[in-house]
């Protein structure tokens, strides 16, 4: 009979993991506090808080259920500062003779692991089973097809779940209701404010830990109001629900200069951690249609990014890691501009999107995609630096949904694997689905001279850049039409205002400058099979 270390996750903290059943009474049940994982990016003080927080409350659950745990803190003098090297000096103190984990969201970490599968002291890695589908389905559902669209995976995902279906057919008859999602926000419609959690004495003390140990990250932990318990993230769930849903369709994709969270869930952190299991939230989101209390543009619109984009993301991520990670389809190799974290630029829309990520630990999805990620598009940001950033600045980042919603969707850098087209885009949308354009100091409609919206000039450039490989897709012929009949003196003026604007863009970055970025790739470099950065030509 063995006698396992059973080592639990920052975001694994859900009583059904499957690491969890049917334990001998002399397993030991770890949860480990590391410095290494709050380091490897510079990830946002609310982040490292909710996590820690929520880890410790964790912890008191298995407590009071009767596990036998081993709760590692962060200023414990004997901790090793890395999950795996302090699972394995735990597992030597308790005289254990394997140690057990649930697959970590992290290929760094699953390689790590796998490594020591056969050591003297082995580890064993069990499945994920709180996701609809495991990397093996996903490899099942994609093997052998010529388009891994995330359309056909969410209809066999519809089927396979039985929601929102009517027999074979879907509900309302149609499968995908996101013609009817894309509503700006009218003056005068603002959306309730979120739920407050009380800071208990446990949060108070893990707050206080990270401003000491973290606070010179990017972003604010004042006003840090993230649910840390299961309990406080059903709260989230109820006023989604009561509050939210009805109007989450129409404004899905609208963008707004005062209000961050619109009519979003901002579940994401609680699903990810494990406080929540994406099947209680689909199941009950549907409710609310079947009951009529929710209509179906905004449930079918909230179930298709659960069951769909984030089950489709990890399959992706875990089928084809890690050569995914080092795609860069459009060659793009430059610096992240440094108003990504220092918030001073200009563009209102991008100030915007940065100050409220830099307050809140968030920012919505078309924030994500249509702002900070159609600038860092449109200026050649590298796949690696974006990448870096996204995992570092929201609350609920992991890598599995992270990267390839950057790499994939954003930055087109897997040469249109996840996505028929890049998402590029010029002034004119952000002023179509926002107010920013109101507060800023450059004019949308203008696309040359002192007032013209840098993103106008950007968008002309990104086209041209990339004609070779864009101008035959379909999805594109309409807007390379409109380049080809423009004059050849007309697209010179764009290419240097554009030019001209990127010329003047700084690009070092506060991180870089202290030194993080350069420390995040000597940890990566081991896994990417390169040579560490500095040794570069
Ligand atoms: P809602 O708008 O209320 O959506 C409901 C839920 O659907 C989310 O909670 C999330 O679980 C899921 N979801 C929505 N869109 C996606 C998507 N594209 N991929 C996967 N799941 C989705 N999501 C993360 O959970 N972690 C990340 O690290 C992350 N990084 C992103 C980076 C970029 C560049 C982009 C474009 C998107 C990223 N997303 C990420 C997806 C999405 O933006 C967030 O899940 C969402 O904004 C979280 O806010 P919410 O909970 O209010 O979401
Ligand atoms: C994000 C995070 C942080 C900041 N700290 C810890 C930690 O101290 N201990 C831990 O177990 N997990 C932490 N996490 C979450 C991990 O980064 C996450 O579990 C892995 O990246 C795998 O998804």
């Amino acid at each position: 009979m063995s006698r396992p270390l059973v080592l639990v996750l920052g975001d694994q903290l859900s009583l059904a993991l499957p690491s969890l059943h049917d334990l001998t009474d002399d397993a030991v049940v770890a949860l480990c506090e590391v410095a290494g994982e709050g380091r490897y990016v510079p990830h946002h003080p609310q982040k490292i808080a909710l996590v820690l927080s929520a880890m410790r409350h964790f912890a008191a659950a298995l407590r009071s259920r009767g596990y036998r745990m081993h709760y590692s803190a962060l200023d414990d003098p004997d901790n090793a500062q890395t999950l795996v090297a302090e699972a394995e000096r735990l597992a030597a103190l308790y005289a254990c003779d394997e140690i057990r984990v649930v697959r970590p969201g992290e290929w760094r970490l699953w390689q790590a692991m796998r490594e020591r599968e056969h050591a003297a002291l082995p580890w064993r890695l069990l499945e994920d089973d709180r996701f609809y589908t495991t990397p093996d389905d996903f490899a099942a559902w994609s093997s052998g097809r010529k388009s891994l669209r995330l359309e056909y995976f969410y209809r066999e995902q519809r089927r396979r779940s039985g929601l929102l279906m009517e027999g074979d057919a879907p509900a309302g008859g149609r499968w995908n209701l996101d013609h009817d999602n894309r509503e700006p926000l009218p003056a005068g419609v603002s959306s309730p404010e979120p739920p407050r959690h009380r800071q208990d004495a446990t949060t108070r003390e893990v707050v206080a830990l990270v401003a000491e140990h973290f606070g010179e990250h990017f972003g604010r932990l004042e006003g840090f109001h993230w649910p840390v318990t299961r309990r406080q993230a059903l709260a989230d769930l109820r006023h989604f629900i009561a509050h939210l849903l009805p109007d989450f369709g129409r404004y899905q994709d609208a963008i707004s200069d005062r209000e961050p969270f619109l009519f979003h869930s901002r579940l994401a952190a609680a699903l990810n951690l494990g406080l929540l299991s994406p099947r209680e939230v689909c199941e009950a989101v549907e409710r609310e249609y079947h009951e009529g209390r929710a209509p179906l543009n905004s449930v079918e619109g909230f179930i298709r990014q659960i069951l769909g984009w984030r089950e489709y993301v990890r399959g992706l991520y875990w089928t084809r890691m890690p050569d995914y990670k080092r795609g860069n389809a459009l060659a793009a190799h430059q610096a992240l501009p440094a108003c990504y974290w220092s918030g001073e630029t200009e563009l209102r829309c991008l100030r915007r999107a940065i100050e409220m990520t830099r307050d809140n630990a968030y920012a919505h999805h078309i924030q994500r995609l249509m702002v900070t990620g159609n600038v860092a598009l449109l200026c050649d940001v590298s796949p690696e630096a974006l990448c870096d950033w996204y995992l570092a600045v929201y609350a609920d980042a992991c890598e599995w949904v992270e990267l390839p919603n950057v790499l994939g969707m954003v930055l087109h850098a897997d040469g249109g694997l996840m996505g028929s087209k890049p998402y590029c885009a010029s002034g004119k949308y952000i002023d179509r689905m926002s107010d920013h354009c109101r507060h800023c100091r450059f004019d949308p409609k203008q696309v040359t001279g002192d007032d013209a919206c840098p993103l106008n000039s950007l968008y002309w450039r990104f086209l041209e850049r990339h004609s070779e490989r864009l101008e035959a897709n379909p999805r594109m012929k309409l807007i390379y039409g409109s380049l080809r009949r423009m004059s050849d003196e007309k697209r010179a003026a764009i290419r240097g205002q554009a030019d001209a604007f990127l010329a003047t863009l700084p690009r070092s970055s506060a991180w870089r400058q202290a030194g993080g970025v350069e420390e995040r790739h000597r940890h990566l470099a081991g896994y990417r099979g390169e040579p560490p950065q500095e040794q570069r030509p």
